[in-house]
């Protein structure tokens, strides 16, 4: 299993990279005993849960409560995050899942809105949307993800984690954890001419 092995790294170094350039923080992506640095949208409220979508029993998550009285209803809780840097490329991503045995029925998706001025001031650049996974099974850990480019003009971006609900009457909650927002950084794309960050490995081929 060595491609896995160098794809480890792989990810270790991109990680590094981010974390070294400081650029964006999410806080309190990993919700371990509360909901702090979260603020809610109208229609929705949000708690900390001890249900934590790796099983540490020293975390938890966030359940969003979508309170929509408008059919396909989306709302949720959301994060302004300074360090954008324009033209850059973000993947966006957190762990969702919607518990069984809820009346109404619905799913989650991530939103990033562009502004112009730090801390979310300044104009409103525009939306990314991850897609969402529709129909999720019930109570069962899912991932939400898209990637999304900031725009030349961009200085923040406020992150949504959204639930939608398809009626217009009662309550869908869902939970939210393990929220990322990190800068792709493409470690070599062949423009040195040097092939020294890449491996030849089969993956077809076990050792
Ligand atoms: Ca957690």
């Amino acid at each position: 299993m060595r491609l896995f092995r160098v794809s480890g790294l792989f990810l270790v170094a991109v990680l590094v990279t981010h974390f070294a350039s400081g650029q964006v923080v999410v806080s309190n992506p990993g919700f371990d005993v509360d909901v702090i640095g979260w603020n809610v949208f109208p229609e929705a409220s949000i708690v900390w849960n001890p249900l934590d979508a790796l099983g540490n029993s020293g975390s938890g998550s966030g359940l969003v409560t979508n309170m929509s009285t408008t059919a396909l209803g989306g709302t949720g809780v959301r994060q302004c995050l300074d360090g954008i840097t324009g033209l850059a490329e973000y993947l966006v991503s957190a762990n969702a899942l919607v518990p069984g045995g809820q009346s109404e029925t619905g799913y989650t998706y991530l939103v990033v809105q562009w502004y112009d001025g730090l801390s979310c001031t300044g104009t409103n650049l525009g939306l990314g949307v991850s897609p969402g996974v529709l129909n999720p099974t019930p109570d069962v850990w899912y991932r939400d993800w898209g990637t999304v480019e900031a725009p030349s003009a961009a200085q923040s971006a406020r992150l949504l984690l959204m639930v939608l609900k398809h009626q217009d009457t009662g309550t869908l909650e869902a939970h939210f954890d393990n929220v990322e927002f990190i800068e792709i950084i493409f470690v070599d794309g062949f423009e040195s001419g040097d092939t020294l960050g890449w491996s030849s490995v089969n993956p077809l081929r076990s050792e």
